[in-house]
């Protein structure tokens, strides 16, 4: 779970890897991106770059924000050679990080330097996805239909854990729907190997080592054996994909049983974590993630941002209202979030959107998570439409349009190929030098204007 670890090169907005894709119809659709606050992408097209597995961490674990070294080229055997003197040192490290040396000796047991783990790692190609092609996917109708069914075959122990946490029961089972199709892509991965390799690998090593010794602290608290404790190549565990460190801080034994095993087919420890994890960040049950609302023609776009909160009477009082044209329950205070501009769908978002944004903060992740639980609730598909013909722009095209920005006088402060606020705020400015709706919308079409 949590969240969105960006690995390699960072596009700002959702990040998959390209095996990933192969499975993101029925495997996990856990998108990469960066944390909120420092990018939020409400652009054309939501870079996706596909991480199978390496899902989450917490946002200040990003192994992204950790210096990336390339490692020299050696042949596997030499590579290995190297491993097994590195893993001194770490048994040492991890000793003094308190982790017994029994404990050490066992989990290493067998364990080898993983070249397919960095090649997976390697091979993260960037491409793009839109938020609407991402949204086929990860709300598809058999998406929603198996929620339904998980939702059935499980209610009993859904129905009690939200009693105990708080969290409604569809947002949990639709966590647990694009983390890991509903349990059926765990990953199969020895985590302590890869860990290990992704560690001694160096690129982010820090970030991987810390995880290592957090998966060696769960296996001395005896919760799992070394080779129970499988997950994805880039160490996601379990029915909802937590990397060791939130297991550590977030998983809970709901079954009694003494153990937090989020890894066997019972998934029953894994959704009670998950729900445990949502409450902790201050889920409120009963509050929408967020509602499709409606915008009156002479809407000031510049009130689409995240810093705009209205109660949704006031936006009432401005003309934003539901699909039904009567004002928004009254749930607190709200924003309005258009993913894709002024011609796609438009939302009003309250705090349960905020908290989902801690399991994984690209907006599409968090829209997907919250559609897919309004559609396994019963809830109807978004009424409004997508501008369907356009196309994600690519990184390079992402870049192209922050250089042409900030030389016409938008300054995006940096190229990054990221669609952040400074980006929006840059493309807004342009768009409204244009006479051009404000809505922040970084399209292909945008991108032909500043050309
Ligand atoms: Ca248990």
């Amino acid at each position: 779970m949590r969240w969105a670890v960006t690995f390699g090169a960072i596009v700002g907005a959702l990040l998959i890897t390209q095996s990933a894709l192969a499975q993101n119809l029925s495997g996990s659709l856990r998108p990469e991106v960066r944390p909120r606050g420092d990018e939020v992408s409400r652009a054309a097209s939501i870079p996706i770059l596909v991480v199978p597995g390496p899902s989450v961490s917490r946002p200040k674990l990003r192994p992204s924000a950790v210096s990336e070294k390339a490692p020299p080229q050696v042949a596997p055997s030499a590579k290995d050679a190297g491993f097994q003197d590195w893993r001194v040192g770490l048994r040492a490290r991890a000793q003094a990080q308190g982790i017994r040396g029994d404990v050490f000796d066992g989990a290493f047991r067998g364990v080898h330097y993983d070249p397919d783990v960095i090649k997976r790692d390697r091979n993260q190609s960037e491409f793009s996805k839109t938020i609407w092609e991402y949204l086929d996917s990860a709300a598809s109708n058999t998406r929603v239909e198996n929620g339904r069914a998980a939702l059935r075959k499980h209610r009993r122990v859904l129905e009690a854990i939200e009693a105990r946490y708080g969290v409604d029961k569809e947002v949990v089972v639709a966590v647990w729907g694009l983390e890991s199709n509903y349990g059926t892509f765990r990953g199969q991965s020895d985590v302590i190997q890869s860990l290990a390799t992704l560690a001694y690998d160096g690129r982010r090593g820090e970030f991987f080592e810390q995880q290592l010794i957090a998966a060696l602290r769960i296996l001395q608290s005896g919760d799992t054996s070394p080779r129970e404790m499988t997950g994805s190549w880039a160490g996601a565990m379990g029915h909802t994909q937590f990397i060791p460190t939130s297991y550590l801080d977030y998983a809970v034994d709901f079954t009694g049983d003494g153990r937090r095993d989020i890894w066997s087919d019972d998934p029953t420890d894994a959704l009670a974590s998950t729900a445990a994890y949502l409450a902790k960040f201050g889920w409120e049950k009963g509050q929408p993630w967020g509602v499709e609302v409606k915008l009156p023609r002479n809407f000031d776009y510049a009130l689409a941002i995240r810093t705009v909160t209205r109660t949704p009477a006031r936006w009432a009082r401005m003309g934003v209202v539901g699909m039904d044209g009567k004002a928004v329950s009254n749930h607190g205070q709200a924003s309005i979030l258009l993913p894709a501009g002024s011609q796609g769908v438009a939302l009003m978002i309250f705090d349960n959107f905020g908290v989902i944004e801690r399991y994984n903060a690209a907006d599409a992740y968090v829209i997907g998570v919250g559609h897919l639980s309004d559609r396994i609730a019963g809830g109807s598909e978004f009424k409004a439409s997508w501008p369907r013909s356009d196309r994600a722009l690519t990184f390079a095209e992402r870049q192209e349009m922050q250089q042409r920005l900030s030389a016409a006088g938008f300054d995006t402060q940096g190229v990054d190929g990221r669609i952040g606020p400074k980006t929006l705020e840059a493309v807004r400015g342009f768009q409204r030098a244009q006479g051009m709706t404000p809505d922040g919308y970084a399209s292909l079409e945008l991108l032909q204007r500043l050309r």
